[in-house]
């Protein structure tokens, strides 16, 4: 069958850029698609780096003002890898355009960026996808299927933190390459949506809907020189949060992030516990889904960890043999797989825009909450 082409361009060399590139590469090798993708353009500020980048990664252009890039008659897909203050207007550009859209989590710095957002794709009727790529870790998507076909039964709880310990130094500056994160104008907020944005992504996937919560946040270290001014500032992003929800199936939940947790790099963690089994996960050890089932025999019942690498569970059919794993770049191979398979088919690939809409909007009353010590009811 011939496959037709698809142009992708890329905006922003970073850790993202490369993680999308990487999968945009790699996917069609290993998946069966009705697309052959070329790496069509990158785009960046500096042209230095972005020429670097482009001969790198493979791709044919450069360009170094985004607004030219969505304009290009020769793009098909404009994936936004920059930091969150400019997600909203290149996507509003993009989807004028009429170009498929994949952007980097979170979606936005805050739910007004978001509805905007979705307003856009949704009117110029574009594909459109947010790189939650933790669901595609063949292990959570796992989890997803043993849920969906009932194995937990009713679920009581659902736990999950995820800890880092990068910013601890208070000689760290605020602003820049990878440091916008912790500038609060670039970024939005601080681990509740670098981090926690993932857990709850997750958490609504696997157990629907969030109500209300109750969320403390701190910044322990107050003021950082500023990469980009040269000049101490105020810190404005929260350093560490962790909240208590009521999901709108009646469950309960703890959330917890923080970059000060020291001896912890990724450490992204959740536990599901249901009426009949429960789950957990470990973002360390990937490849492996730990199950407690309690129907099985009371003498032989206990956590079995299920090493998830056989051509029968998810993605994995795709890969190697039976035992051997994959790693953490492969979930992004399998998001653009799906993307790519939602729009052949006519059925979009979660999360899309609105999807990740939700998350935004329970970080926003995660937030909220934090600042005002009560209970909020998360909007949308
Ligand atoms: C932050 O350190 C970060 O790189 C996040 O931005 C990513 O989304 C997360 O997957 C790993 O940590």
């Amino acid at each position: 069958m011939s496959k037709k082409p698809l142009n992708v361009a890329v905006i922003g060399y970073g850790f993202m850029g490369r993680a999308h590139s990487n999968a945009y590469r790699k996917v069609g090798n290993f998946f069966d698609l009705g697309y052959d993708i070329r790496m069509k353009a990158a785009c960046a500020r500096s042209k230095d780096k972005v020429e670097a980048f482009a001969s790198q990664w493979g791709f044919e252009s450069t360009e170094t003002d985004w607004r030219k890039l969505v304009e290009r008659k020769d793009i098909d897909l404009v994936d936004i890898c920059t930091p969150n203050d400019s997600h909203r207007e290149i996507a509003l550009a993009a989807a004028a355009a009429g170009k498929m859209i994949l952007c980097e989590k979170p979606l936005a710095r805050d739910s007004a960026e978001g509805i905007d957002m979705v307003k856009a794709v949704e009117a110029a009727k574009v594909p459109n996808m947010v790189w939650y790529n933790y669901r595609r870790v063949p292990a959570v998507t796992l989890a997803k299927q043993l849920i969906d076909e009932g194995k937990l039964g009713r679920i009581f709880h659902y736990r999950a933190v995820f800890l880092q310990d990068w910013t601890i130094s208070s000689d760290l500056p605020q602003g820049g390459t990878g440091l916008w994160r912790l500038d609060v104008n670039a970024a939005g907020s601080g681990v509740t949506g670098d981090l926690l944005a993932h857990c709850i992504d997750t958490a609504i996937w696997l157990n629907g809907g969030v109500d209300k919560v109750s969320a403390m946040t701190e910044t322990f270290i107050k003021e950082r020189m500023h990469t980009l001014t040269g000049k101490v500032e105020k810190v404005g992003i929260d350093d560490a949060c962790a909240f208590l929800a009521r999901f709108k199936n009646g469950s309960l939940a703890t959330f917890e992030s923080t970059r000060y947790a020291r001896g912890h790099k990724a450490l992204y963690t959740f536990e599901i516990n249901g009426e009949h089994a429960s789950i957990a996960w470990d973002l360390h050890d990937l490849h492996r889904l730990s199950y407690f089932d309690h129907g099985d025999q009371g003498i032989v019942r206990g956590w079995r960890s299920i090493h998830v690498t056989d051509g029968d569970h998810p993605y994995m059919g795709k890969w190697w043999v039976p035992g051997l794993q994959i790693g953490y770049e492969h979930s992004f191979v399998h998001q653009v797989a799906d993307f790519l398979a939602g729009v052949t088919q006519g059925k979009p690939a979660s999360p899309t825009f609105r999807d990740a809409l939700e998350t935004q909007q329970v970080c926003d009353a995660v937030l909220k909450s934090a600042r005002s010590g009560a209970w909020e009811t998360v909007q949308g």
